[in-house]
């Protein structure tokens, strides 16, 4: 490679400044996008790939674009946390609604690399003329055959690929924090490189094995703390929690979003003290008919729970109607403190004794009965 980037500091600096020029420069602009899910691997190798490309001059920096809007960034909990650990301030990021990629594409200043993906997202199809590289672990797809790079292959993490290419070409760009942030994804994505789970390949475990000691960390550790910040719902607040895994559809006549949510009733009631208002507004703002959060957690057995807000009086009576027929097992545990509050809404809160209905299970089941 002629290339040669500079350090991670400076093209980290080197984004900071780019961000100010982006909507009013007239160069071309070279952006790294990851995919929609916007998961850890997805912002990584965007942010990683983005720097192995990048050349010496300003001019030469590539852009890593996280497909979400910024408002979302702290839903990936995992994510936040890995970056705050590398010394990356989100503030020098660019996300999906901070950048006008269609604008730029009209005006001819947009080249694209996808990361973690090999085709464009429905809303973002126009730009597939854009495309330049791909590197991806998804099953290729066969599109985009003139890109100039091209590099699809079946890995546990597309940060397995970038790492490779980065090792191959310039190792020496593989310095503590980068090593440890693609480690770090690459540990998540293969579980922790268990076998069992079958999503580990011989190129993402030589990958481990090289990055890990330039990440100074210890594999178990990395991946305990990572896999435990995924699920570190504390810094969260109800709106939040409902919309961290959240699904919606419209059957029949009833809009219906189901979030599955990972705190218990009775936490979830002692840290929002305003749950029921919460609930509703969150309801209201998307017109739904009927919300349900189904939540489940290990403390430490296997726990499920079911949340219900349905205002019309009839609706609940069906949807509870069907669930007891479905075997669900509920039992009321609505807390006293909602009580008043819950009947005015149309809010009821059950134990799940039924384990095995997830929202997959669910949804055909409403499915069937409102379709
Ligand atoms: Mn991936």
């Amino acid at each position: 490679m002629s290339n040669l980037p500079r350090s991670w500091s400076s093209f980290l600096q080197g984004l900071a400044k780019t961000k100010e020029k982006i909507s009013s420069g007239r160069e071309t602009l070279h952006c790294v996008l990851g995919n929609e899910a916007a998961d850890l691997d997805s912002m990584v190798s965007a942010l990683v790939y983005s720097f192995y490309r990048s050349g010496p001059e300003e001019t030469d920096l590539r852009i890593p674009v996280i497909n979400i809007p910024r408002g979302d960034y702290k839903l990936r909990t995992e994510a936040v946390f890995l970056l705050r650990q590398a010394g990356i301030d989100p503030a020098l990021l660019s996300f999906i609604d901070e950048i006008d990629l269609a604008g730029l594409h009209r005006a001819g200043r947009l080249e694209l690399t996808l990361v973690d993906h090999n085709r464009l997202a429905g809303n973002q199809s126009d730009l597939a003329d854009a495309v330049r590289e791909i590197v991806d672990h998804h099953a290729d797809e066969g599109l985009f055959s003139d890109a100039l790079v091209r590099l699809i292959e079946p890995t546990g993490s597309a940060a397995t690929l970038v790492a490779r290419e980065i090792s191959r070409n310039t190792p020496e760009l593989l310095e503590k924090d980068v090593a440890s942030l693609l480690v770090g994804t690459i540990l998540l994505d293969t579980v922790n490189l268990d076998p069992a789970a079958q999503r580990t390949t011989p190129d993402d475990q030589a990958m481990v094995d090289l990055l890990l000691p330039r990440a100074e960390q210890s594999q178990d550790d990395l991946f305990q703390v990572l896999q435990r910040e995924k699920f570190n719902v504390s810094d969260l607040e109800t709106r939040d929690l409902l919309r961290k895994d959240y699904k919606e559809w419209q059957i029949g006549e009833n809009r219906i979003g189901i979030s599955s949510v990972l705190l218990p009733v009775k936490d979830w009631v002692a840290r929002d003290s305003e749950l029921a208002q919460g609930l509703e507004a969150y309801r209201d703002a998307r017109g739904l008919d009927m919300l349900l959060a189904m939540i489940a957690y290990t403390a430490p057995g296997f726990t499920r729970e079911l949340v219900l807000l349905v205002p019309e009086k009839e609706r609940l009576q069906q949807l509870e109607a069907l669930l007891n027929e479905k075997g669900l097992d509920l039992a009321d545990i609505t807390p006293p403190s909602l009580q008043e509050v819950a009947s005015d809404l149309g809010l009821r809160c059950f134990s799940q004794g039924n384990l095995g209905i997830s929202r997959k299970k669910l949804q055909p089941l409403l499915q069937e009965r409102f379709g």
